[in-house]
């Protein structure tokens, strides 16, 4: 595997020369791989592929969803010895898991990192030890790009920018735009990636709307009971609210409880708060069926395919791309329907 690794290095800097990312082509559900050699049964590979998988933790129906992908995917039917290491929310334990990897000769560590920053270091020491590293759902901000081989993802920004515009449509379709907006953000984990993207995209919605003003930001850390009590806080300041961005399911369910609690009622339809969301898992397009959730932008967790996908074209030393994003759609209490909903895995 070390003595291939010159070779598909190669063939990733070339593949990554024009500087711009690729869109992974397969729908949410079931994801169809880009085209390349057909899968080569594992019974023909030489030897099983051993990988580490650094997981962010459990925090969410979505990263439940991701990392069952990714084990699926990373089977010992499919040819690999996964060993997988749930980070529980700290990046410490994500640069404790990827040294033991290093000291365990994996083949391939997968990493989807908590935060962007802090990686330059572990990254450097996997590089020595000549281990690509896979960055999944999150992306790192480091300093040489060559510290990873491929990421494969969402893009945040864009989710963020499909939030923003729907809502300035909504609004003036409802006549709610000639007022002042009173938006509430509860961000993601702060530093993260989905995050970052997500609320950029809020703040320069807010930045372009003089009558949008933000009333409150603060985390939730993509945590239901703690999307709750930042709600709730809030609401004991005000409730002239109008919008709720949420930046996932979770904190779009506890948020809900704590508005409901407040006597206030949520959905567009019924003159409440707006609240939007992201991910889209079953129970988030459940409260979008109700009404009580406006908006949902989907976020794709099914990413064990890909990533898959990624390494087995790295093994048989082929080009791959450097950045791909996951094709993404939205929902809204408008289109939704029971069919999507029970056709939805996650
Ligand atoms: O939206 C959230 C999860 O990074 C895209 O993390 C992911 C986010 C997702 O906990 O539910």
């Amino acid at each position: 595997m070390k003595k291939t690794l010159a070779v598909v290095l190669a063939f990733v800097l070339l593949g990554t020369a024009g500087g711009c990312a690729h869109r992974a082509s397969a729908p949410a559900e079931t994801p169809t791989l880009r085209s390349g050699a057909p899968n080569p049964s594992p019974e023909k590979r030489k030897k099983t592929i051993k990988v580490g998988f650094s997981q962010t933790g459990a925090e969410s129906v979505w990263r439940v969803a991701n990392t069952e992908s990714v084990k699926n995917a990373l089977s010992e039917k499919n040819g690999y010895e996964l060993i997988y290491d749930d980070a529980q929310q700290k990046p410490e334990n994500q640069i404790r898991a990827i040294r033991n990897f290093i000291q365990q000769k994996v083949d391939y560590i997968v990493l989807a990192p908590l935060v962007e920053t802090g990686w330059d270091s572990v990254l450097e020491e996997a590089r020595r030890a000549e281990i690509p590293v896979i960055i999944v759902d999150r992306m790192v901000r480091v300093s040489d790009g060559d510290l990873y081989t491929a990421y494969i993802g969402s893009n945040f920004l864009k989710e963020g920018q499909t939030a923003v515009a729907w809502l300035e449509g909504v609004l003036e379709k409802y006549r709610r735009d000639k007022k002042t907006v009173n938006i509430v953000n509860i961000q993601g984990t702060i530093g993260s990636s989905a995050q970052i993207g997500r609320t950029a995209a809020l703040e320069a919605g807010i930045r372009s709307h003089p009558n949008w003003k933000l009333t409150a930001q603060e985390s939730g850390d993509f945590i239901k009971p703690k999307a709750y009590e930042v709600m709730s806080r809030i609401l004991k300041k005000t409730s002239d609210i109008d919008v709720v961005y949420c930046e996932n399911d979770s904190e779009a369910f506890g948020a809900i409880k704590a508005l409901q609690e407040a006597g206030l009622k949520c959905g567009v339809l019924n003159g409440g708060v707006i609240v939007i969301s992201f991910d889209a898992t079953s129970e988030g397009l459940s409260e979008c069926l109700s009404g009580r959730i406006s908006l949902n932008v989907e976020c794709n967790p099914l990413q064990g395919p890909y990533v898959e996908k990624l390494i087995r074209d790295l093994s048989e030393g082929k080009s791959v791309e450097k950045i791909s994003y996951l094709e993404e759609t939205w929902f809204d209490c408008f289109t939704i329907t029971k069919d999507i909903i029970d056709k939805r895995v996650y």
